[in-house]
């Protein structure tokens, strides 16, 4: 083990992390506090990677205050010139990518390219921020009246916060934060108390940055306190708006409160996603693409593919080709060489996982690959699985489950509106896929009446969203949107303007109002 105590010991040096490190930033780090600390452990090894602070109530104060602060210093920079700062920032996180990735394997598991892939997520949403920050635009419309013209203008909302997930430790935190920075809001970010080194080793680059340019800090960091700080967040009108990653449940306790104080959410709540492969498809793509999208980040992405539904016809072809692509993939930590597959975050994932499988059977599914928990030479502590295929009905419970972890259910069906049917019966609607060549099914899928997710993929995966499209999807999975397109309308206030430039005031509607 002394090759990964190595890889650690570098990892936390290079990025300056210590053994026990505060988990609160406002405009400085607030002093560690043993009390409540959060250990991280790495699920390669199951080994204490270093512990991090929770933020005490009176820590929360502060950084609301900062916060409160920060934005009211921010939002009187011109817009253009708050992308220059998150250009630095994301030029920074540049130079630093391969130190950040390597912790986010350390933490969470990723394979090397998956978590480099993630800091290269959050550069690219720094880019896209930085262009977005010279448009913002609003639209002119025509007046009804003479001499008045009607417009909109857009406006910062003040300090939101971001309730992040392990699994995304950085990147989805970065969709909503750099947006909305340049929009002129500040934030404030909660991360999942299973990654919180790499939220700390993110503020601390970032935070470095921000020091340089003499620009406020605009990102703060209140770690741990799991319900406790959520409640305040969720309940604290000086917070304009919550975006949230993580469960239906948790989801909808944080979308009621906010609600109830007239606060916005975005919520990116769980997925369960489906390729459907036709017979008119090509074959060695849709593998590749049901594999890719079921087992990367061993099937703890929200956009994993949780469901395949194939045609009769190929049915038995598909699948057994489906269990040799399963048995050649590489399962292991992901520091050794060729794997593709590596933990799952912590036991009690494992459990999950195995719970899920014996529902699934006894609820009639057969499991037909995998399903077992996999131990790993010198990797004892490491919590890995063989990812599981079972063959399922639309009847059953455990289908319309989002389990975090990589159970693949496969579904047959005959005609494309059977496809459609079972794909759409379950509760979320996060992200979908299909591969054909053939038009008509393709169109049959991306019709009103075909898939009913926030995501349609023709011919790739479920899973592998680019940054420059709006991220999020519907029923369950709460109807957010992150990340690319107009998504930025969510961190800012719309105002609509009516300015009269005649002699007169005319009514609109033809109202008369003579005095
Ligand atoms: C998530 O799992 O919460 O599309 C986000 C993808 C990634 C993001 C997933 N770019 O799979």
């Amino acid at each position: 083990m002394s090759n990964s105590d190595n890889f650690r010991n570098a990892v936390l040096k290079k990025l300056g992390l210590a053994e026990e490190n505060s988990g609160v930033f406002s405009d400085h780090w607030h002093e560690y506090n043993e009390k409540d600390a959060v250990e991280s452990y790495s699920p390669i090894d199951g080994k204490l990677i270093a512990a991090a602070s929770s933020a005490s109530p009176e820590d929360y104060e502060q950084v609301l205050k900062h916060s409160i602060k920060a934005y009211r210093e921010w939002l009187n920079i011109p817009a253009p010139k708050r992308g220059e700062i998150i250009r630095e920032i994301g030029n920074e996180l540049r130079r630093r990518k391969a130190d950040l990735g390597n912790l986010v394997t350390l933490e969470v598991g990723k394979t090397e390219s998956e978590g480099q892939g993630e800091i290269q997520e959050m550069i690219d949403v720094a880019d896209f921020s930085v262009g977005l920050s010279r448009q913002l635009y609003g639209l002119t419309m025509t007046s009804e009246r003479p001499k008045h013209r009607l417009y909109e203008q857009w406006s910062p909302i003040g300090p939101i916060a971001v309730v992040s997930s392990f699994n995304f430790p950085s990147s989805v935190w970065s969709w909503n934060a750099f947006v909305a920075a340049v929009t002129g809001d500040t934030v404030i970010w909660k991360p999942s108390s299973k990654a919180p080194l790499t939220a700390i080793a993110v503020i601390k680059v970032i935070s470095g940055v921000l020091d340089r340019l003499k620009a406020p800090q605009i990102f703060s960091l209140l770690i741990g306190g799991g319900s406790i700080i959520g409640d305040r967040i969720a309940n604290d009108t000086r917070v304009s708006l919550v975006s949230f990653t993580g469960s239906i449940p948790v989801g909808k306790t944080i979308a009621e409160k906010v609600a109830g104080r007239f606060g916005r959410t975005i919520l990116e709540l769980g997925g369960n996603n489906a390729a459907i492969v036709s017979d008119k498809s090509d074959m060695d793509m849709a593998l590749k693409g049901v594999v890719f999208g079921s087992l990367a980040t061993a099937g703890q992405r929200c956009t994993s593919t949780r469901r395949v539904i194939v045609q009769d016809s190929i049915y038995d072809e598909f699948t057994s080709r489906l269990k040799k692509a399963y048995s050649t993939v590489k399962i292991g930590p992901p520091d050794m060489k060729g794997v593709l597959v590596g933990p799952l975050i912590d036991s009690s994932a494992v459990n999950t996982f195995l719970s899920a499988i014996e529902e699934a059977k006894s609820e009639g599914g057969r499991l037909i690959y995998g399903g077992n928990v996999r131990k790993i030479e010198g990797y004892e502590g490491g919590f890995y699985v063989d990812p599981a295929i079972i063959e399922a009905s639309e009847q059953m419970d455990i289908v319309k489950k989002e389990t975090f972890a990589p159970i693949l259910y496969v579904f047959r069906y005959k005609a494309m509106s059977d496809a459609i049917r079972i794909h759409n019966s379950v509760p979320q609607g996060l992200s979908s896929a299909i591969f054909t060549y053939d038009l008509r099914e393709e169109e049959m899928f991306l019709a009103a009446t075909g898939s009913d997710c926030g995501l349609a993929n023709v011919n790739t995966s479920t899973a592998g969203a680019e940054i420059g499209g709006a991220f999020g999807g519907e029923k369950q999975t709460g109807g957010g949107r992150e990340s690319g397109s107009d998504s930025w309308k969510s961190y800012m206030r719309r105002q609509t303007v009516t300015k009269n430039w005649g002699n007169d005031i005319p009514l609109a509607q033809d109202v008369r109002f003579d005095i």
